[in-house]
């Protein structure tokens, strides 16, 4: 039922677009993070561990690091979250240990300064490989024509149709797109530096990170992180549903038409909206971002049954009845697609996922760093 160039995603495109949805900002005095008071206000389930500050903030961390003090917490979707998938549960326990993060999502200027020091060149720039393509698909898929095995990457655009399963309508294959032209040939990043990179594949993000020194996070560590010290809140900032003001998303109806009600189309400079209780920018819209962990839809479960699952790095294999040769790695997060009719991919539990060579014109990422490598880094 896929057109043709649907199978050409180095990914992209088999992404089964989440759920979006959305809530003021900043938490308020009753929910606000990482301290005594959110211990004594919860009023959450008894199976709820609340955080506990597994190491201390170092004194001087990486520039554009914020320290995400460690602890334990709910991950997954709660009950009382409506608009949850079934990916979202169980909910489970899960212990961190503290991490540096990147406070924005990684900018344009910054994987410019990658690109002009290695030379790099990202999945996007590059023609298809055919056999490496075809084992991520069905074995009686035919060889798409030469026209269409060129380097290219998975474009938004806007359609009319009530018909919001059959994402392929508003995804296109478009030849010459790349994270300097995201939108396609015509498109370009210029006054865009401080826009987070998009049409960046998770190779491409760990070909940066390893650079800078820094790793993907975990799914844990993202999920972690973005709920910004609350505990049990559906959103970065708490239960309270304001996604215009709160991040970058998509107003008005979806995928026809975007009233840009928080002033954004595509793209949002980073932290253009309200930080979270971590100062982390951006953990709910703008663009997706990718962890390291492989997708399984049976993860969830396996984590549950084991009780608390400290520092989990992913299951082993990846794993999706609806794409059964694909193995894809899960994105955070939510981007400026998602809207509350179709994706409320903004809410922290919220789970994407995507094939290695994908990159999307709402897909980026950014990296995380141990305490251990950022004593070993800035040591003479
Ligand atoms: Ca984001």
């Amino acid at each position: 039922m896929f057109k043709t160039n649907s199978y050409l995603y180095r990914s992209g495109l088999l992404v089964v677009m989440g759920v979006l949805i959305l809530s003021s900002c900043s938490p308020d005095a009753n929910e606000r993070t990482g301290s005594e008071q959110q211990q004594t206000t919860s009023k959450q389930p008894q199976t709820t561990v609340k955080p506990r500050q597994i190491s201390q903030p170092p004194a001087d961390g990486p520039p554009g690091m914020v320290w995400i003090p460690g602890g334990t917490f709910t991950m997954g979707a709660l009950d009382n979250d409506q608009e949850a998938r079934p990916d979202e549960r169980p909910a489970h326990q899960v212990q961190v240990d503290g991490f540096w993060m990147d406070v924005t999502e990684i900018t344009n200027a910054q994987f410019s300064e990658f690109v002009e020091a290695t030379g790099y060149l990202t999945t996007a720039e590059q023609k298809p490989d055919w056999e490496l393509l075809k084992t991520q698909l069905p074995p009686d898929t035919p060889k798409p024509a030469d026209s269409l095995l060129v380097a290219a990457s998975m474009v938004f655009t806007p359609v009319a149709t009530d018909n919001l399963f059959d994402w392929s309508q508003w995804w296109d294959w478009v030849p010459g797109a790349s994270w300097r032209h995201p939108q396609g040939p015509e498109s370009n990043i210029e006054g865009k530096d401080i826009h987070p990179v998009v049409q960046v594949s998770w190779d491409d993000a760990q070909a940066y990170l390893k650079w800078a020194g820094k790793r993907l996070p975990t799914e844990a560590e993202w999920e972690f992180a973005a709920r910004g010290g609350l505990i049990d809140k559906l959103y970065p900032w708490g239960d309270s549903r304001n996604i215009t003001v709160c991040g970058n998303t998509w107003q008005g109806k979806f995928p026809e038409h975007n009233t840009q009600d928080d002033g954004f189309f595509t793209t949002a400079p980073v932290k253009s909206f309200p930080p979270n209780g971590y100062d982390l920018y951006d953990m709910a819209g703008n663009v997706w971002e990718w962890t390291s962990d492989w997708y399984n839809v049976y993860y969830y479960q396996q984590l549950a049954e084991k009780g608390l699952a400290v520092n989990p790095q992913g299951p082993d294999q990846a794993f999706d009845p609806r794409q059964p040769y694909m193995p894809q790695r899960v994105q955070r997060g939510g981007s400026f697609l998602c809207n509350d009719s179709y994706c409320s991919s903004y809410r922290a539990s919220a789970r994407m996922h995507s094939s290695a060579d994908t990159g999307q014109d709402h897909a980026g990422f950014r990296g995380v760093m141990a305490q251990e490598m950022w004593e070993q880094l800035k040591s003479p």
